[in-house]
């Protein structure tokens, strides 16, 4: 998949055009067609110039140098820009939250050449010397440069699942396999991935071997073995996989899931029980008798526990939950009944409300509230009172319309460095559902930040927190928040917090969840959909979810319209 190669060039483009005060607007195209493409759960080498276009902030330039990267590896344009600029310059800019007129200014007054250079002068308070830059700025350098750091080493899910599927469904097509899945942390569903496991059954493992390390994507061979290879494909994954043989399939998958720490636990019992369990099968100590092993469930079987599903298997308390009976019963996809976080063309979505519910209804959705950006939100063209309300008017005509389909009013409104919201209360009223959410300011206090939150969960008429701690994974920590005090507000008021399902954001993450619900607090999980496929990044949501134990009771958008509309209006003044 090229779109995560691709937005990065646009993005690095629009660094580097700002570098050289370029038009605004122009910038604004480039990072807002960054953040659509990556957004994408659909390769853009795969889509027709016409579907490329309706991705917002893509027009015929765009969509030209899609296609030219996509021939030649290349952008003309951008190779012509990184000249212009110096390469020590080009090098800051890779680190997360440095923007161009800092690294410029780094590069101009300190001669900072690389990133250990600036490591170095932000531990050494050099860097606040300058006139503008304050010990926070470099507070947030270092983070930036740790969070560059570990990215080498962990990819987001977001990014490497997709690409991950794509060679399972090579294998399916070339390969001789009969199970073929994935496993590791991937099959978990963690946040962040190292690698890509995947396990197979088959009868001639050589032949799998060898179509596997002649995949199109395969960059480097690894280790080439009779049943086990491991490759390196592009955007620098690396893909294990190993065939085994069907009666050890079951306990190699439970093997390979992991995590290590539930598989220890998992052992210490089976120690205690004269039982050896490892990725062969399940044996009797004292004579090796082989008791099961086939199918997955039997190592659990045996150990005398219910199945325990693989977002749980991180030993947060799952063994001990299954001993005593009480394993949550997971929410599934299958149980949310709409989305309430959705935008559309008035904002900076792509598509018309038509577009919209038509999508949403093949999901097997009975409702999306359409929030739109509000004001404060200039880069996304956010509504004012008036526009809004004639949004308003236009979901009220077309409600009138619709049978068997609810589309909600709302929008999602951004709380302000001083703690206020971009619309007065007379409007918000009117709407069925608030998204509150922070869109500036990530740089204020802990303090600060925790209590704009926690004014937001306050105020009558907000209904969710939207992607509540601000991160993007892999590009941009969480701001800094206390998210006990956060909870704490939302309890009081009894407002939802949002599991913002969009594959980058996973925000709130799934030691959150797990603390939400433990506190009692009513979940919500949105795609944020801005282009309509996006609206199946649902599934992101949903496991992060049942990683954080969230049954369906839990999810106020896993109700169907009647109870959501009952639950929406208790929360009214
Ligand atoms: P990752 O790759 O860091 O995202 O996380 P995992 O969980 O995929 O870890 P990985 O790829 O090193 O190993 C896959 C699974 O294999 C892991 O979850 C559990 C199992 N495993 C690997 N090494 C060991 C080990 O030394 N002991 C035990 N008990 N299990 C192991
Ligand atoms: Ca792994
Ligand atoms: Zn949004």
């Amino acid at each position: 998949m090229l779109n995560h190669q691709i937005a990065k060039l646009f993005d690095d483009m629009a660094d580097l055009l700002e570098i050289k005060g370029e038009n605004v607007f122009r910038i604004r195209a480039y990072r807002r067609a960054a953040q659509n493409i990556d957004g994408l759960p659909k390769d853009v080498a795969q889509m027709t110039d016409e579907e490329l276009l309706a991705i917002p902030g893509i027009g015929q330039d765009l969509t030209a140098k899609i296609r030219s990267y996509q021939e030649t590896g290349k952008i003309e344009a951008y190779e012509k820009l990184k000249n212009e600029v110096p390469e020590g310059l080009a090098v800051l800019l890779s680190v997360p939250g440095l923007g161009p007129k800092t690294a410029k200014l780094f590069y101009e007054k300190l001669k900072i050449k690389d990133v250990d250079d600036l490591e170095r002068l932000a531990r050494a308070h050099k860097l606040s010397e300058l006139p503008g830059i304050k010990e926070k700025t470099e507070e947030n350098i270092l983070r930036g440069i740790a969070t560059l750091k570990r990215g080498k080493d962990r990819l987001p899910l977001g990014r490497v699942l997709p690409q991950a599927n794509e060679i399972l469904s090579e294998l399916r097509e070339k390969a001789p396999v009969q199970q073929l899945v994935l496993a590791g942390s991937l099959r978990r569903w963690k946040e962040t991935v190292r690698d890509v496991d995947i396990l197979a059954t088959s009868k001639e493992p050589d032949r799998v071997m060898s179509v596997f390390v002649h995949l199109p994507e395969v960059r480097e061979v690894l280790m080439h073995g009779p049943t086990k290879s491991s490759v390196v494909i592009i955007g620098g994954i690396q893909v294990d996989l190993r065939v085994v043989e069907g009666k050890s399939f079951g306990a190699a998958l439970a093997y390979f899931t992991g995590s290590k720490s539930h598989n220890i636990r998992l052992r210490e019992m089976a120690v205690r029980a004269g039982l050896k369990v490892n990725e062969y099968g399940v044996f009797r100590e004292k004579d090796d008798a082989r008791l099961g092993g086939e199918r997955e469930e039997d190592v659990y079987r045996l150990l005398g526990l219910p199945y325990i599903a693989p977002e749980l298997r991180e030993d947060r308390g799952e063994i001990e939950a299954a001993m005593e009976g009480r394993l949550p019963k997971l929410l599934e996809l299958g149980d949310m009944r709409g989305d309430l976080h959705v935008h559309t063309k008035q904002s900076d979505g792509s598509h018309t409300l038509e577009e919209l519910v038509g999508a949403a209804r093949e999901r097997g959705y009975e409702y999306i509230a359409i929030t739109d950006h509000t004001k404060g939100l200039g880069v996304a063209r956010g509504l004012n009172e008036e526009r809004l309300l004639d949004e308003l008017r236009e979901i009220r005509a077309f409600n009138a319309r619709l049978t068997g389909f609810r589309l909600l009013t709302g929008a999602e409104v951004n709380i302000r460095s001083d703690c206020t919201l971009d619309l007065p209360d007379e409007v918000l009223r009117q709407l069925d559902v608030v998204l509150a959410s922070v869109h500036s300011g990530f740089g204020q206090s802990r303090e600060r930040i925790t209590k704009r939150l926690v004014s937001a969960a306050g105020n009558p008429y907000v209904t969710v927190i939207a992607h509540p701690t601000g991160r993007l994974i892999g590009e941009r920590d969480a701001y800094d928040v206390d998210m006990e005090r956060v909870f704490a507000a939302a309890r009081r008021s009894g407002k939802a917090i949002e599991i913002n399902a969009y594959p980058l954001r996973l925000d709130i993450n799934d030691t959150y969840a797990k603390r939400a619900r433990e506190m009692g607090i009513p979940v919500s999980i949105n795609t944020d959909t801005h282009v309509l496929n996006q609206f199946d990044s649902m599934i992101y949501g949903v496991s992060i979810g049942r990683r954080g134990w969230l049954e369906k009771s839990d999810v106020i958008n896993a109700r169907n319209t009647g109870n959501l509309l009952k639950w929406l209006k208790k929360l009214r003044p």
